[in-house]
């Protein structure tokens, strides 16, 4: 799947703690209707089925909306399931194994925190960039913080787009002013709010205004 940057601009990385495969299908449909253009779904607590079957399900509402889906760290969640492709973080598969066995038609995604990392990455197959954390989070507590100078220099330094993720909300995008991403990830901004549909719409409003 050719990968078009404007597909990046708001991307959501779910996380479904505390809601029932029915309550999580229904904050992505809305969150998609509300403007999230690209999804990542990142399961740490699920067993391989559970995993598969809600992966499933979640790609029968982003073919719905015409809108990607991917899967965080797991290439064999991807396979099973014909989702779009896959993000992979610093500890994870290496890009250029995740790009040899998805072949070129899927979306390989990679975190990066410097420009080294990111100029290996996009030379190892990489379609996007994550860069972060650029505030601290309360998802991943695994992350250390990521400058905005060097979000722009990676953002310069490589012909692919690259989205800023971390802490990010609709009240404190200001520092991205200026920098080349093609876009936000968030977390907790859409899936912990009461309605991820107004969320959504909040954070596209934020990006239109940076
Ligand atoms: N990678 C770097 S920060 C992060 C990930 C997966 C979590 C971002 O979550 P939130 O809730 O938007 O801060
Ligand atoms: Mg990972």
């Amino acid at each position: 799947m050719a990968l078009d940057r404007k597909q990046l601009k708001l991307y959501l990385v779910t996380d479904s703690t505390g809601k029932s495969d029915e309550e999580f299908l229904k904050a992505l449909e809305e969150a998609i209707e509300g403007g999230v253009t690209f999804v990542q779904i990142r399961e740490k607590n699920k067993t391989t089925a559970e995993y598969i079957n809600l992966v499933s399900k979640a790609l029968e509402v982003t073919r719905k909306h015409g809108v990607p889906l991917i899967v965080d760290d797991r290439v064999d969640v991807v396979l099973a399931t014909g989702a779009d492709g896959v993000h992979v973080g610093r500890e994870d598969m290496p890009v250029e194994t995740a790009r040899k066995i998805l072949g070129k038609e899927k979306i390989v995604g990679a975190t990066t925190k410097t420009v080294e990392q990111a100029l290996a990455a996009y030379k190892a197959g990489a379609d996007y960039l994550g860069v972060g954390a650029i505030y601290p989070t309360t998802t991943k507590v695994k992350t250390v913080l990521t400058s905005t100078d060097t979000l722009n220099d990676i953002c310069n330094a490589v012909p692919i787009p690259a989205n800023a993720i971390g802490g990010l909300n609709k009240d404190n995008l200001g520092v991205l002013k200026g920098i080349p991403i093609a876009g936000i990830c968030v977390v907790s901004a859409i899936m912990k709010s009461e309605s991820p549909k107004e969320a959504a719409q909040g954070l596209i409003k934020a990006i239109d205004e940076l």
